[in-house]
C-alpha cells in the first residue's frame, strides 16, 4: 500500500523532486520592561543600575535622575528595559503626585538597600506596602518586586543579616537578592533579569486573563440575548 502525505505549503521541492521542509525560525518573543530603582540614600541603586547597563564598576555616580534604556536577549526572549533611577535625596522632595506617576508607570521595581546601613533596610517595608496598595488594590495581580541587599563586599561592615533579607522578601512576596555592585556584574544580571522574566509572566497572565473574560463575556451576552428573544 502506498500512503501519500499531503506537502504544507511551507514545503517545497528540489530538482531532484525531494520534500525539503522549511522549518521556521522562531522569533523571540520581545517586550518593554518599566523599572523603578528605588532605596535609601546611597544604598548603591545607581552603582547597580550602571552596572548592569554597562557591566562597570565606575565608583562615584553623581546625584542625578537619570532614565536608561537596554536591551537584553536572553532565553529566546528579548527585553527592553526603561530603567528609571532616583537619587533618595530627590525621592525626599517630591510631592506624592509624581511618586503616585511613577508607581503607576512601573512593571516592576527594584527596591535597594544597603547590608551596612540598617535604617535603608527598615525603611522598604512600608515603600513596598505603599506600592502594593496602589497597584494590587484594584483587582489588579501581584506586581513584581525584587529586594536586594547590596554592598555584599563589606562584610565586616554587616548590620542585616542575608537571613533577616530573605525573611522580609519571604513575608512580603518579593524576590530577594543579596549583591555587591562593586564586585560583579553578573548579580546586577541576576536581578535585572529575574525582573524581567517575572514582569513577561505577569504580562501574559494578563493577556491570557483578558481574552479569557472577553470569550466569558461574548458568550454571556449571547445566552443573554437568546433568553430576552424567548420572552
Ligand atoms: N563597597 C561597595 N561600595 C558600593 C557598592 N555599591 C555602591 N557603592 C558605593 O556607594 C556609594 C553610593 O553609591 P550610589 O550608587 O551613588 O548610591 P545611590 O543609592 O545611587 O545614591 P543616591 O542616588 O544618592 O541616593 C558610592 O561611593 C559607591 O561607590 C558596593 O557594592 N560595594
Ligand atoms: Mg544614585
Amino acid at each position: 500500500m502506498v500512503l501519500r502525505i499531503p506537502l504544507r505549503r511551507s514545503t517545497s521541492l528540489t530538482p531532484d523532486h525531494q520534500p525539503v521542509v522549511e522549518v521556521p525560525t522562531p522569533t523571540p518573543l520581545k517586550m518593554d520592561v518599566n523599572v523603578v530603582v528605588l532605596g535609601g540614600d546611597s544604598v548603591g541603586k545607581s552603582a547597580l543600575t550602571v552596572r548592569f547597563l554597562t557591566r562597570r564598576f565606575i565608583g562615584e555616580y553623581g546625584e542625578m535622575e537619570s532614565l536608561y534604556t537596554h536591551t537584553l536577549a536572553a532565553e529566546g526572549k528579548e527585553f527592553l528595559f526603561h530603567i528609571w533611577d532616583f537619587p533618595c535625596s530627590q525621592l525626599r522632595a517630591d510631592d506624592g503626585s509624581s511618586e503616585d506617576k511613577r508607581i503607576q508607570w512601573a512593571d516592576g521595581f527594584v527596591l535597594v538597600y544597603s547590608i551596612c546601613d540598617r535604617a535603608s533596610f527598615t525603611s522598604l517595608q512600608p515603600k513596598v506596602q505603599c506600592i502594593k496598595a496602589a497597584r494590587e488594590g484594584a483587582g489588579q495581580d501581584k506586581v513584581p518586586i525584587a529586594i536586594v541587599g547590596n554592598k555584599r563586599d563589606l562584610h565586616h561592615r554587616r548590620a542585616v543579616s542575608s537571613e533577616e533579607g530573605r525573611l522580609l522578601a519571604l513575608s512580603l512576596d518579593c524576590e530577594f537578592y543579596e549583591v555587591s555592585a562593586a564586585e560583579a556584574y553578573h548579580g546586577a544580571l541576576m536581578v535585572f533579569h529575574g525582573l524581567a522574566e517575572r514582569v513577561c509572566e505577569a504580562k501574559l497572565a494578563l493577556k491570557k486573563g483578558t481574552g479569557i473574560r472577553s470569550i466569558v463575556k461574548s458568550v454571556s451576552a449571547v445566552f443573554a440575548r437568546k433568553r430576552t428573544d424567548s420572552m
